[in-house]
C-alpha cells in the first residue's frame, strides 16, 4: 500500500511516497521545495499560500509517478506556529514565523496576569517565548483589532488540511505545543485563555493522530488528477512523527530527534508534571498511541546552519560535511556555550555571538570556522549530556542507550561526541525518522498496521542503524563540568 507524506521542515518542505510491503516501508522523495520564513520589514513569515500551492505540485507530481495507488495524505510541519482565519475563511495575515521577534518580552507579560507555575501545571509544557500562547498574546497586545476579527485558529497542518478538504479540525501532538492545551482534562487550557483574555471559541476540536479528517476536495482532486483520497492527520507534529519511528526494541532509552532543533527526552504514559519538571523547564508533549514526551527542547544544528550562511554572506560557500571535517581538524574541548542561551535564538551573525558567548565567560574565543563549530558541536553533546542526567534524575533510573533520528544523525561527528559526552552508546538512524513516522500512522489509521510497537519494528526492518560507542570519556567528564558552570 502506498501513502503521500508532506514533512514541512526548516530549510525546505517534501513530498515523500511511503510503499509499506512485507513488514517493510520504502520511501521515494517525489518533489522537495523550499521552505524558508519571508522578512517584510521587521517581521518574519510563513508563505502559506505558495506552501499551499508546492503541496498541490507534489500531490501531481506523486500521482504523475504511482497514479492512483496513493491510499491517503499526511501533513506534519513544525510545533508552534498557526493561522488566524477570518470571515468566509480568509487569511487575518500571513502566519508569523516563531522566530519573529514580536514576542520578546511576551511572555513576562502573561506571568503578570497568570503566575507562571499555574500556567506549568496546567499545560505541563516548557517555557518558551515561541509558544503559540505567547504569539496569541502577542495579537492582544499588538494587533488586537486583527485577533478581534479571527473566527477561527488553526496550527499549520491543520490550515493546510483544511485547504485540502475543507474541514476545520485540530490535531493532538501538534495542539500540545502551543501551551494552551490542558492535558489532564484533554481539552484546550480554557480557562488559563480567559486568564490572558484569549479568545477559546476560535479553537477547533482536538483530534487524537491517525485521524481521518476527510477527503480531498474535488476541485484539489481535479487540480492535480488525484482521487478524492483521505486526508489523514499523522502526528502533525513533526517531533511526535520522529519520535513515533524511533526504532527501539527495549525500554529506558532516549532519544534525540536531531535536526534544526534536537528534543532529547524519553516517552511516558503520563504527562509529567511536578516541581521539578517546572524547575528545569521540561516539557510534555503529546505522542502517539496514548504516549507523552518528556523531554527538553535544545536548540540543535541551528547554531551551524546559522554558521553556514555567515560565512555564506562573507562570501564562504561552504556544505555541511566541509564545515564537519573543519571541526573535527580543530582541537578538542576548548571553549564551550550553553546552545540554549538566548542570545542564540535568532542573532544577525551567529559566529559573532558564540563568540560574545565565549569572551564573556572568560574562554578562550574560537577564531577558525571550524574551532567555532567544533564548539557548537561539542556544546550540543554536552547539552544532551545535561538532559540525560536530569531525566534521570526525575525518573529514578538509568537511560542505557541512545537512539538518535533524523537529519541530524548525518553529522557522524556529533553522533560521536554525544556518545563521548554521555558515556552512553549512540544507535544513529533513520534519518527520515519523520516521514517514515507521518506514513506509518497513516497505515495504522487505513488498518494496516496495529501499534506503535508494529510502527518501531517496521521502522528496524527498513533501516540500518549505525552504532557509535563512548570513546575518551575522561576528557568529557571534565569538560562537562565546566560547561555545566556556564547554564
Ligand atoms: C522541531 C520542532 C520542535 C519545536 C520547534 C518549533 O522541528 O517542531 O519540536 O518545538 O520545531
Amino acid at each position: 500500500m502506498r501513502f503521500l507524506a508532506f514533512d514541512l521542515g526548516a530549510e525546505s518542505g517534501r513530498a515523500i511516497v511511503g510503499t509499506l510491503r512485507d513488514g517493510r516501508v520504502t520511501l521515494d522523495e517525489v518533489y522537495r521545495f523550499p521552505n524558508e520564513p519571508v522578512r517584510v520589514l521587521d517581521n518574519l513569515y510563513w508563505d502559506a499560500l505558495r506552501l499551499f500551492h508546492e503541496i498541490k505540485k507534489g500531490l501531481l507530481l506523486a500521482v504523475a509517478r504511482y497514479g492512483r495507488d496513493i491510499q491517503s495524505i499526511g501533513i506534519d510541519t513544525w510545533g508552534v506556529d498557526f493561522a488566524l482565519l477570518g470571515e468566509k475563511d480568509i487569511l487575518l495575515s500571513n502566519p508569523y514565523h516563531y522566530r519573529d521577534s514580536r514576542t520578546q518580552g511576551v511572555m513576562e507579560e502573561a506571568f503578570k496576569r497568570v503566575p507562571q507555575d499555574k500556567i506549568f501545571y496546567r499545560t505541563g509544557i516548557q517555557f518558551m517565548p515561541i509558544n503559540s500562547l505567547y504569539q496569541l498574546l502577542a495579537y492582544r497586545l499588538q494587533q488586537p483589532s486583527l485577533l478581534a476579527q479571527a473566527k477561527a485558529f488553526l496550527m499549520m497542518p491543520d490550515l493546510f488540511n483544511f485547504f485540502l478538504t475543507g474541514q476545520k479540525a485540530s490535531e493532538f501532538t501538534i495542539a500540545t505545543t502551543t501551551q494552551m492545551y490542558d492535558p489532564r482534562s484533554g481539552d484546550w487550557a480554557r480557562e488559563l485563555l480567559t486568564s490572558l483574555e484569549l479568545p477559546s471559541s476560535i479553537l477547533p476540536e482536538i483530534h487524537p493522530p491517525g485521524t481521518i479528517l476527510g477527503t480531498l476536495l474535488p476541485q484539489v482532486a481535479k487540480e492535480t488528477g488525484a482521487r478524492e483520497v483521505p486526508v489523514i492527520a499523522p502526528a502533525s507534529h513533526d517531533t511526535a512523527s520522529a519520535v513515533a519511528a524511533v526504532p527501539a526494541q527495549m525500554p529506558d532509552y532516549l532519544y534525540i530527534s536531531s535536526g534544526t532543533w534536537s528534543l532529547v527526552g524519553v516517552e511516558v504514559p503520563e504527562p509529567v508534571i511536578n516541581q521539578d519538571t517546572l524547575r528545569l523547564n521540561f516539557t510534555n508533549e503529546g505522542g502517539v498511541a496514548g504516549t507523552f514526551r518528556l523531554l527538553k527542547n535544545v536548540v540543535g544544528l541551528w547554531l551551524v546552519q546559522e554558521c553556514r550562511r555567515a560565512f555564506e554572506r562573507q562570501g564562504e560557500i561552504l556544505d555541511y560535511t566541509t564545515l564537519t571535517q573543519m571541526a573535527r581538524e580543530a582541537r578538542p574541548l576548548v571553549s564551550l556555550v550553553d546552545p540554549d542561551h538566548p542570545s542564540f535564538l535568532n542573532p544577525e551573525d551567529m559566529p559573532a555571538a558564540i563568540q560574545k558567548f565565549c569572551q564573556e565567560t572568560g574562554q578562550p574565543v574560537p577564531q577558525s570556522k571550524g574551532e567555532i563549530i567544533r564548539c557548537a558541536l561539542e556544546s550540543l553533546a554536552l547539552k544532551y549530556r545535561w538532559v540525560l542526567d536530569k531525566l534521570e534524575e526525575i525518573l529514578r533510573k538509568r537511560l542505557h542507550v541512545i537512539h538518535i533520528v533524523g537529519g541530524g544523525t548525518k553529522n557522524e561527528l556529533l553522533c560521536q561526541f554525544t556518545a563521548d559526552a554521555t558515556n552512553r552508546p549512540v544507535l544513529a538512524g533513520p534519518v527520515e525518522a519523520t516521514a517514515m513516522g507521518n506514513l506509518l500512522i497513516q497505515a495504522m489509521a487505513l488498518k494496516q498496521v496495529n501499534s506503535l510497537a508494529e510502527l518501531r519494528e517496521i521502522v528496524r526492518n527498513s533501516c540500518e542503524l549505525k552504532v557509535y560507542e563512548p570513546q575518551d570519556t575522561s576528557a568529557w567528564e571534565e569538560a562537562y563540568r565546566k560547561f555545566v558552570g556556564f547554564l
